[in-house]
């Protein structure tokens, strides 16, 4: 029994495993940035009573949520494991695409939601999400170098069909909608548009590519986009009025009457 008990020595020891890893820090910070981003909405959302609002917060507190418990598993090393390439082991943290198989089609919902889109497109661009991560994550994992960049192109296209329905799809049901969804739709597409296009260039130049890039430098850049493009995300769309539906909304300007009407 004792050998289960944790000593004071065996801490310091789990310690010095984690931070052997010169990456810890940032997934450290990672993993503070998303819990103290979990909590902030969660906090926001206390007293939200407009049905529309509290999905939207409801979404948007999720996502750094899932994304805290896979920097922890990262950090910790659960999420980590190792690939033989061309004889050579790679560091690769699966956990990354855990995390980004949930949060990416929810941050596409919240954007959904904003321009009420149909059923129809939802269940193409949640599709598409998912084959983008999951043909990224068998990019990792795969051990003959050059099929690794196949695998990258597949899930590459499958972001720029994501982005394609974004610009034009959304940009359109957009301009119909109220001034202030409009506005903070643009907003948060072009924030989605720039963060996202920059994922597989880092993987491309990272580890998992061409290995340009060291595994610290790597885990520091995907910290960034992860927090700015979860937690920054959020934070733009539920300070945004565009998020509470028509009854506590306020009077709608006599050009978004006229979309209205229009519509
Ligand atoms: C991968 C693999 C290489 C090709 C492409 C990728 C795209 C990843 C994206 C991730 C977005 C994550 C977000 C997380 C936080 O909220 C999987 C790196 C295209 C676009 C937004």
């Amino acid at each position: 029994m004792s050998g289960l008990t944790p000593t004071a020595a065996s801490v310091v020891l789990q310690f010095g495993e984690i931070t052997a890893r010169p990456e810890w820090i940032w997934l450290a910070l990672g993993t503070a940035l998303m819990g103290l981003g979990t909590l902030y909405f969660m906090a926001r959302a206390m007293g939200v009573e407009d049905p529309s609002a509290k999905k939207f917060y409801a979404i948007t507190t999720l996502i750094p949520a899932i994304a805290f418990t896979m920097y922890l598993a990262m950090l910790l090393g659960f999420g980590l494991t190792e690939v033989e390439v061309a004889g050579q082991m790679l560091d690769i943290y699966w956990a990354r695409y855990a995390d980004w198989l949930f949060t990416t089609p929810l941050l596409l919902l919240d954007l959904a939601l904003l321009v009420d889109a149909d059923r129809g497109t939802i269940i193409g661009l949640v599709g598409a999400d998912g084959i983008m991560i999951v043909t990224g994550l068998i990019g990792a994992l795969t051990e003959v170098y050059e099929y690794r960049f196949v695998w990258w192109a597949i899930s590459t296209a499958a972001m720029l069909y994501i982005l394609y329905v974004l610009f034009f799809g959304f940009t359109r049901k957009a301009a119909a909608m109220r001034e202030d969804v409009g506005s903070t739709f643009r907003v948060l597409r072009n924030l989605t548009i720039i963060l996202w296009s920059a994922y597989p260039v880092v993987w491309l130049f990272g580890t998992e590519g061409v290995g340009a890039i060291p595994l610290s430098v790597e885990t520091l850049l995907f910290m960034i986009l992860d927090v700015s493009a979860k937690v920054g995300f959020g934070l733009l769309l539920l300070r945004s009025r565009a998020i509470f539906g028509d009854t506590s909304a306020p009077e709608p300007s006599a050009e978004g009457a006229a979309a209205a009407a229009g519509d």
